[in-house]
């Protein structure tokens, strides 16, 4: 079989598979109110369905289906929510205490491999950088214990909750800042369905990188559900040539992150063709803002740090800008199969330390960059070209098999891919060890 042929049959046979888990709609355009807006390709011949196979626009301005607003992926409606998913960044456990979910959260030094190879000092929480992510749901008592193994004192602040004044976080304003070694306990009620993040509220540590995100779900999935939930928050740092310690004096920055890592060491973000994506975007960097554009598909804007908005307010987009300290929510139906780059569009944003993405490296290996490239900036000098057994640590990982050869050279900084995967090699790739040909997951016309 061909690869081509190979292809279509992924196309084929996943769209076969995940048919009959829904139930096709009928003039469903014309039907907002009913519970059941799942639909897959057009049936009614009116034009007013969404494709969920390949890409198209739907029903018209205005119509459910419109692309893909009110379209349902595979999971049924009145669910409890599914996880938010943290590629790269692990969850911090809990255990229930007296029907209080009790997290415990340590602010220490830490060190993260933000590329294969370079590991710089941070500031961080219980290992990593940023911290792991908090995740609770609507309505629960949560009590976090903060352990203080920096060199300095702190405090959390719980950034979008609406909690009692003194659980704040705030130093000198509503509480005593928490002394290096001690020991100090949040507790509140959590009324708000919202994405949130926690930082320390001693802006230098911030910008060492002292946050993480927070989540508090639903009772219930919002409308329509989501089959990936995906949490991806935006840092930047500035770390000098020779230097492994963030400068969080700096007013320029070389380093772009989600999740603490910088693509192509980002790890792709993996979804089934015809499902419903969300991704929640935080962005905690210093001072610049961040208009994250996805390919090949268009989204709505559904939540913001306020969290849901009604969906009469939705905006249609591929680019959502997301300003310091905002987080933006946005959804859309995965029908165009392929792997779709997710970058900030701010170009500096897109670099590895201004080595790689502006320079020569990705046009003509052989030409010295200080040397030959005029204006080629000098003070990058001194990072590390990548190594081979580096290289492995990003195209070896089992989430990029199927992809181009040297896919990794097209992605720097503030990058990832979302890989929209038809049913059957989505499988393979997340559920079996069977090797995956190169390029397997490039589609083109069908
Ligand atoms: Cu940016």
């Amino acid at each position: 079989m061909s690869n081509h042929e190979d292809r279509r049959n992924f196309l084929t046979q996943g769209a076969a598979a995940t048919a009959g888990l829904f139930t096709a709609g009928t003039a469903l355009g014309q039907q907002p109110e009913t519970t059941s807006r799942s639909d897959g390709d057009a049936k009614s011949g009116q034009g007013e369905e969404f494709p969920r196979w390949h890409a198209g626009p739907g029903g018209p301005v205005n119509s459910p289906t419109d692309r893909g607003k009110l379209v349902n992926g595979f999971r049924r409606e009145n669910l409890k929510p599914i996880a938010m998913a943290t590629p790269d960044l692990a969850k911090l456990p809990f255990k229930m205490v007296g029907g209080v979910k009790e997290f415990h959260l340590r602010p220490m030094p830490v060190q993260q491999e933000l590329l294969p190879g370079q590991t710089f000092n941070f500031y961080g929480y219980n290992g990593t950088m940023p911290g792991p992510t908090i995740e609770v749901n609507q309505g629960d008592r949560v009590r976090v214990v903060v352990h203080n193994e920096l060199p300095e004192a702190t405090t959390i602040h719980w950034h979008g909750l609406e909690c009692p004044n003194d659980m704040d976080g705030i130093p000198f304003i509503t509480q005593k800042m928490i002394a290096p070694g001690a020991k100090y306990v949040y507790e509140f009620t959590v009324h708000q369905a919202i994405s949130m993040a926690y930082h320390a509220h001693v802006g230098m540590q911030e910008a060492a990188g002292s946050i993480g995100m927070f989540v508090a779900h639903p009772k219930v999935a919002f409308n329509p559900p989501v089959d990936y939930d995906f949490g991806l928050l935006l840092q930047q740092f500035n770390i000098g040539p020779n230097s492994d310690v963030v400068n969080t004096m700096a007013m320029d920055w070389n380093y772009l992150t989600i999740n603490g890592r910088c693509g192509p060491y980002t790890t792709p973000l993996l979804v089934r063709l015809g499902s419903r994506v969300r991704l929640r975007f935080f962005n905690f960097s210093t001072l610049h803002q961040h208009p994250l554009h996805f390919h090949g598909h268009t989204g709505w804007l559904t939540g913001t740090e306020g969290g849901r908005i009604p969906d009469s307010a939705w905006l249609p987009l591929n680019t959502v800008r997301i300003g310091i300290g905002e987080i933006r929510e946005v959804e859309f139906v995965a029908n165009n199969p392929g792997d779709w780059v997710m970058h900030c569009h701010m170009f500096h944003h897109t670099a590895n330390h201004m080595v790689s993405q502006v320079g020569p490296h990705i046009r003509d290996p052989k030409l010295d960059t200080y040397k030959d490239i005029p204006a080629f900036p000098q003070l990058m000098q001194g990072k590390m070209p990548m190594k081979p057994m580096m290289m492995e640590k990003i195209a070896g990982r089992r989430e990029t098999q199927g992809m181009a050869d040297q896919w990794f050279k097209g992605s720097k900084g503030m990058m990832t891919i979302i890989r929209v995967l038809p049913d059957e090699l989505y499988t393979k790739i997340t559920q079996t060890d069977l090797p995956i040909p190169v390029g397997a997951s490039l589609f083109s016309e069908q």
